[in-house]
C-alpha cells in the first residue's frame, strides 16, 4: 500500500517536473540544461520542428543539382584554379532544355555551381575576370545564373546556388585574396562599381578581411540580380586552404537571411549533408539532431555525417537539439561534372527510381546532379533517364489505392496540415479499402511542422486470408515514410506504432502500386576473370518476415549479354553459367517477356591471375602489396607513412597492349586516397620510363573506381604505378584494386 501510495506520488512528481521545465513550443532549436531528466529530453525532442523555409525545402522533395564549369571541358573533377578561362569553350547553352527535363522528373528546384572549387564564376560579376567574361561565349557577355533564371520562371522551377567557399584561382593567383592575412577592418557590402551600379539599394557594414569581403560582394550580385534565391549550398570540401583563411559565416548569414528570405542554406544550421555522394539515405534519418554548441550562432562548419545523430542515446548527451533535413545528394553520371558519353556512365532509371524512393521516403531531400556537356545541354541519355524516372514518380505515386477508402479522414484528406494524433493508449489505426486492392508500396507521414518526428518503430499489416500479416517494419516516418514490400492483395490495412516519443501525430496515408521492371544486374569477377552476373541487391527498409525481398520481387527473368559492345537483345547470347571474360566490355540485360532492364556494361581487363609483384616501396604488415591486385574489393594494400612517392610494380605474366588503368579505392575511411600518379612501363623490370600522369579529384568524398584513359595505348608486361599525390593529411596509399583495360 505504502508502496503503491509513494510510486504514484512519484510518478507525478515526475510528470510534472517534465511539464514545469518543459512548457514549450514547438522550436527549431531547443537547448538541454545540465543533469536534465531523459524523459525531459525526450519531450524536448518531441517539440523540435522545422522552419518554414526547412518545411519548403522538404516538400521540393526532388531537387536538380548541376554541376558546370571548366571541369566540363577539361574532363577534371577538381580544376586547380590555374585554367586559362578561355579553356570554357561555350558556344551555346539550352537552360530551358534543362528546365524542360527537370520538369519531366518531377524536379521543384536546381541548384547551379555558380563558383565551383576552381574559383571560376558562371555570373557576370564586378569583383573579378575569372569567369565567363573572360571568355568567347557571347563575346564575353554570357551569363548562365541568368539563362537559367529565365528559364527556371518560365517552367515554375525554384532557383538555388551553389558558391564554392574554397576558391584555388584566390589561393594560387599571386594577387589573390584567399588567405592574403588581410586586416579585418569595416567594409560596407556591397563595393560599389563605377558605371555598374545595384538596384538593390541595401547596405551591410561587417568587419571582414579581404576574401570575405569578395565572397559577401558575390553573394549580394547572386541574391539580388536574378530573382528570388531559394538555397544557398556551401560545400564543406576544400582541395588546398591557405594562411588559415577562417569564414565570417555570421556575416555570411546576415546577408542571405535579408537578401533571400525563403533561402536554406546548405551545409550550415538549415540543411546537413547526408554523409556520401553515392544517394545512400541511413535506415533512420532523424531530423532532430542532437548538437554540441549553439547550431545558430557556431562560427564553424559541423560534420554531420555519424551514422547515428539523433536515436534516443545520442539525444541524451547532447547540449542543443536542432530540426535540420538532410540532402542526399548524388550524381546522375560517374563523376560531377560531365565528361564524355563513351566511357562516363549513367546511373539507370530504375538505380535513380531506386534512390528516389529510399531518400525522399527516407525523411530526407533527393539532390540528383545532371550534368550538361559542352554544347551546354543534358545529353540524350540522361534526358531519358529523367523522363523515365519521371514517368515512374507519377504512375505509383500521383494514383492513391486509398482513394474512396474509410479510416480517420485526418490521414485520407490530402491535407498535411490535418493530423490524428495517437493518443490515450491508441497506438494503431486501421483503413478499410475500397474493395480489395493489390499494393506494394505505402507512404506515411507525420504533421512535423506541429508536432515534430515523434515515431520512432512502426509496422504494417495487410489483412490476407482472414487475418493479420505483417508487410513491413520500419523505425521513424517524420515528414514521409515509404514502404516498399512484394505485393500483397487486401482489403484492409493496419498500422501500429510500436516506439514513439510524447504523441505521434500522423498527417498522411496512401498505399500505391509500383509495377515492377526486370531487375538491373550487377557484375562481380574473380581473380581467374570469371564473371556472375545477378540481381543487383536493392536496400529494402523493410523486414519481410524471414523473406529474400530482392529475391522474391526478382524471379521469372532471363539474362542475355553481348561481348562486343552491342546493345543485348533477346538475339543476344543467354546468360547460364559464369563466364569468362577478358579484355572486352560485357553488357547485359535482364529480360521478363519482352520488357527490357537497364543495361549493365563494364570494361573488363586483363585478368590478374598470373601477375606477380616485382617491386613495392612498402607494405604495412597486414596490409600487403598483393591486395591491390587480388579481385578482393574488401582487401587493400597500404604503404608505410613516408614523405618518398610510394609505388607498386608488376609483371603482368605477358605482353598486353593497355588502353587505361582503374584505380578502385578502399571504402573503409578516406585516408590514403590516390590524387594523382604517374604510370610507368619497363622492358626489362628494371628500368622503369613514365608514359602517362594522371590525376583524380573528390575522393574523400565520392570514394568511387577512377579510370584513367591513356592518351596512346601502350604495350609493356612490366608495368609501375608511382604516386605522386595523396588526398588529405596521411602519408601513405591504400589501393583496394588496380585493373588494366
Ligand atoms: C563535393 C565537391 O568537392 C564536389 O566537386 C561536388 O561539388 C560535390 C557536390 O561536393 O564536396
Amino acid at each position: 500500500m505504502r508502496k503503491n501510495t509513494l510510486f504514484i506520488v512519484g510518478y507525478f512528481l515526475l510528470i510534472f517536473q517534465i511539464y514545469s521545465q518543459n512548457n514549450i513550443t514547438p522550436q527549431n532549436t531547443i537547448k538541454i540544461e545540465r543533469g536534465e531528466s531523459k524523459e525531459s529530453i525526450i519531450y524536448k525532442a518531441a517539440h523540435v520542428v522545422p522552419t518554414a523555409n526547412q518545411l519548403d525545402a522538404l516538400r521540393n522533395e526532388f531537387i536538380a543539382f548541376i554541376h558546370f564549369g571548366p571541369n566540363t571541358f577539361t574532363r577534371m573533377e577538381w580544376g586547380n584554379g590555374m585554367e586559362d578561362p578561355a579553356v570554357f569553350d561555350l558556344k551555346t547553352v539550352d537552360t530551358d532544355q534543362w528546365c524542360r527535363s527537370m520538369k519531366d522528373a518531377g524536379m521543384k528546384m536546381v541548384i547551379l555551381t555558380v563558383k565551383h572549387h576552381d574559383g571560376f564564376v558562371l555570373w557576370q560579376s564586378r569583383y573579378t575576370d575569372h569567369g565567363i567574361m573572360s571568355t568567347g561565349f557571347q563575346n564575353g557577355k554570357g551569363d548562365i545564373l541568368r539563362e537559367l533564371s529565365k528559364s527556371c520562371k518560365k517552367y515554375g522551377l525554384k532557383l538555388g546556388v551553389y558558391l564554392s567557399p574554397a576558391d584555388l584561382f584566390q589561393i594560387e593567383n599571386p594577387d589573390g585574396l584567399y588567405g592574403n592575412l588581410s586586416k579585418y577592418t569595416k567594409r560596407t557590402i556591397p563595393r560599389e562599381v563605377p558605371g555598374r551600379p545595384f538596384k538593390n539599394k541595401t547596405k551591410f557594414e561587417f568587419v571582414v578581411d579581404d576574401y570575405n569581403e569578395y565572397f559577401l560582394n558575390q553573394l549580394f550580385e547572386i541574391l539580388t540580380e536574378y530573382g528570388e534565391i531559394h538555397e544557398v549550398w556551401f560545400d564543406g570540401a576544400h582541395p588546398k586552404r591557405k594562411g588559415g583563411q577562417t569564414y565570417n559565416y555570421a556575416a555570411w548569414r546576415e546577408l542571405i537571411h535579408t537578401l533571400a528570405p525563403k533561402a536554406v542554406i546548405f551545409g550550415r544550421e538549415d540543411i546537413r549533408w547526408c554523409g556520401n555522394e553515392a544517394g545512400g539515405t541511413r535506415d533512420t534519418e532523424i531530423n532532430v539532431v542532437a548538437y554540441e554548441v549553439n547550431p545558430d550562432t557556431a562560427s564553424v562548419f559541423h560534420d554531420m555525417t555519424a551514422e547515428d545523430l539523433g536515436s534516443r542515446e545520442i539525444i541524451y548527451n547532447a547540449n542543443y537539439l536542432h530540426y535540420q533535413p538532410a540532402e542526399t545528394n548524388t550524381s546522375i553520371r560517374e563523376g560531377w561534372f560531365y565528361r564524355d558519353d563513351t566511357n562516363q556512365k549513367v546511373r539507370s532509371a530504375d538505380d535513380v527510381f531506386d534512390i528516389y524512393e529510399r531518400s525522399v521516403g527516407g525523411n530526407s531531400i533527393f539532390l540528383l546532379n545532371i550534368p550538361p556537356n559542352r554544347e551546354g545541354e543534358f545529353s540524350s541519355r540522361d534526358i531519358e533517364v529523367l523522363k523515365d524516372v519521371g514517368s515512374r514518380i507519377r504512375e505509383t505515386y500521383d494514383v492513391n489505392l486509398l482513394e474512396g477508402a474509410k479510416g480517420p479522414v485526418e490521414l485520407l484528406d490530402g491535407n498535411q496540415d490535418t493530423y490524428l494524433l495517437l493518443e490515450n493508449g491508441v497506438d494503431e489505426f486501421v483503413i478499410i479499402l475500397n474493395g480489395e486492392k493489390t499494393i506494394n508500396r505505402i507512404m506515411l507521414q507525420e504533421a512535423i511542422a506541429t508536432h515534430s518526428e515523434r515515431v520512432e518503430k512502426h509496422a504494417v499489416d495487410a489483412w490476407v486470408d482472414n487475418e493479420w500479416r505483417e508487410i513491413a517494419v520500419a523505425s521513424n516516418i517524420g515528414y514521409k515514410r515509404i514502404l516498399r514490400f512484394p505485393e500483397v492483395t487486401t482489403s484492409k490495412i493496419r498500422v501500429r506504432v510500436l516506439e514513439s516519443r510524447l504523441t505521434p501525430a500522423i498527417s498522411h496515408i496512401s498505399a500505391h502500386y509500383y509495377k515492377t521492371r526486370p531487375p538491373q544486374l550487377d557484375f562481380s569477377r574473380d581473380k581467374d576473370g570469371v564473371v556472375t552476373i545477378a540481381p543487383m541487391q536493392t536496400v529494402f527498409n523493410w523486414n519481410p518476415i524471414g523473406e529474400n525481398a530482392a529475391d522474391n520481387l526478382n524471379t521469372g527473368y532471363e539474362v542475355y549479354y553481348t561481348l562486343d559492345g552491342s546493345e543485348p537483345t533477346l538475339n543476344s547470347a543467354k546468360y547460364e553459367s559464369p563466364l569468362k571474360v577478358e579484355y572486352k566490355t560485357l553488357k547485359a540485360a535482364s529480360y521478363i517477356n519482352n520488357a527490357r532492364g537497364a543495361v549493365r556494361s563494364e570494361d573488363f581487363g586483363v585478368v590478374k591471375r598470373d601477375w606477380a609483384l616485382i617491386g613495392v616501396s612498402s607494405q604495412v604488415n597486414n596490409r600487403p602489396a598483393l591486395n591491390a591486385f587480388d579481385a578482393v574489393k574488401r582487401t587493400y594494400w597500404q604503404s608505410e607513412e613516408s614523405t618518398e612517392n610510394p609505388f607498386i610494380s608488376l609483371d603482368l605474366g605477358e605482353k598486353y597492349l593497355l588502353k587505361a588503368f582503374t584505380y578502385t579505392p578502399q571504402t573503409f575511411h578516406s585516408n590514403g586516397m590516390m590524387a594523382s600518379g604517374e604510370i610507368q612501363i619497363s622492358e626489362n623490370g628494371a628500368t622503369w620510363d613514365t608514359v602517362e600522369k594522371f590525376e583524380f579529384g573528390n575522393l574523400i568524398n565520392d570514394p568511387t573506381p577512377r579510370t584513367h584513359y591513356f592518351e596512346k595505348p601502350v604495350t609493356t608486361r612490366y608495368i609501375r604505378l608511382l604516386v605522386t599525390g595523396i588526398a588529405g593529411v596521411e602519408k601513405y596509399v591504400t589501393i583496394s584494386e588496380i585493373d588494366f583495360l
